[in-house]
């Protein structure tokens, strides 16, 4: 043995790469605000974060679902998020109701969750306005749901739309409440937020944001749009009589517009008010629909081959079942202990 080897130093090991979590429902086919809003940022998490994403079918059970259409909708999503640039070979990926720990641990927090933190809640006071002939418990107790998706695996960070920031804290109470009780036992997860985590607006109601239920077509992009339908949707984008390309808090359409511009292009605010000095609301708007329309292409293309190989999509969601399976195990298995359930025989 020479002194070299006796002096080598011993290898670090790495530092634990952080933990990302976040879902989407399969309640239609995402809208370019899911996109640009979330999808596309977590595609561009993958490098540094352990990335977890599912598509959250339980809590698109919260409004009332054709069955046939949700379980086709579920598997729509899924593709979306790989056609959309998840890479299942570096994140984990997988269908909420496949890995029944959440259904578990949600029921755990639902009973350590206040009737009254969860009233405050202004998500179920606007879908209980907004859904007045179907106000069922699961709406009310959601976020209870939604802090298991996100305690179950120990997540650092939760990547949120300022519509969710009541949620996280949530989430955080409810931990901080279990953890007080029974020693710790799960992380207090952060807000991430993106850097180009940007709310698109509606394209015919620039005051409320972009919904894929939103019931009309003409107010919301959809990521498979084709060319045409997304050049027509933005030349027909509610704006306002000005004439003037420039980003604004009383000009919503042309601002959202701009957004859009901004983050498909890389472009900065001053630049796009420079490229389109002078000139009228229809260049602008057929530029904006071909950004678009280009940066959505290759998403409808491998969306279109992946549908075409259900047995492809069917291997990769049963991986990922199995794996966030087992990964949450621990969390639920200690939980179980902690609140005093027997353990499993099995
Ligand atoms: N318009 C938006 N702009 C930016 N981000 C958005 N998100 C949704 N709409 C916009 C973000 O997309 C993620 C997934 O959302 P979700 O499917 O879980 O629920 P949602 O926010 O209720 O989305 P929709 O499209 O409005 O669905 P419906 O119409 O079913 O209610 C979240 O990170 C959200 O912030």
């Amino acid at each position: 043995m020479t002194n070299e080897q006796h002096t080598a130093p011993v290898e670090e090991k790495p530092a634990r790469k952080k933990i990302i979590l976040s879902g989407i429902q399969p309640t239609g086919i995402f809208t370019l605000g899911n996109y640009i809003g979330a999808v596309r940022n977590w595609g561009q998490l993958q490098e540094d974060y352990d990335c977890y994403y599912f598509v959250a079918d339980l809590h698109s059970l919260t409004i009332r679902q054709n069955p046939a259409d949700l379980r086709k909708q579920t598997l729509e999503a899924f593709a979306l998020l790989l056609a959309a640039g998840i890479d299942p070979e570096k994140s984990l990926v997988f269908i909420q109701s496949h890995v029944h720990n959440h259904a578990e641990l949600g029921w755990i927090l639902m009973c350590n969750s206040m009737f009254g933190e969860l009233s405050r809640m202004t998500q179920f006071k606007d879908k209980s306005a907004k859904h007045a002939d179907n106000v069922n418990a699961g709406l009310f107790t959601y976020p209870s749901l939604m802090a298991a998706d996100i305690l179950l695996y120990q997540a650092d960070l939760v990547p949120v739309g300022q519509d969710q920031t009541q949620h996280l804290e949530f989430t955080r109470n409810v931990a901080t409440r279990f953890n007080g009780l029974y020693g710790d036992v799960f992380r207090l997860p952060e807000a991430y937020l993106p850097k180009e985590g940007a709310k698109i607006m509606s394209l015919q109601d620039p005051a409320r944001k972009m919904s894929k239920s939103d019931p009309n077509p003409k107010a919301r992009i959809s990521i498979l749009d084709d060319e045409a339908s997304i050049l027509r949707k933005f030349r027909s984008a509610v704006t306002d009589s000005e004439a003037h390309v420039c980003y604004r808090e009383d000009k919503p359409g042309i601002s959202n517009l701009m957004t859009i511009y901004s983050v498909v292009t890389g472009k900065s605010y001053e630049a796009i008010e420079d490229e389109f000095d002078g000139r009228g609301y229809g260049d602008f708007k057929t530029a904006v629909g071909e950004a678009v329309a280009e940066e959505l292409r290759p998403i409808r293309e491998n969306f279109a081959r992946l549908m075409a190989d259900k047995k492809y999509l069917e291997d990769v969601y049963k991986m990922g079942a199995e794996r966030a399976q087992s990964i949450s195990n621990r969390t639920l298995t200690k939980v179980r202990k902690k609140v005093g359930l027997l353990a499993k025989p099995f």
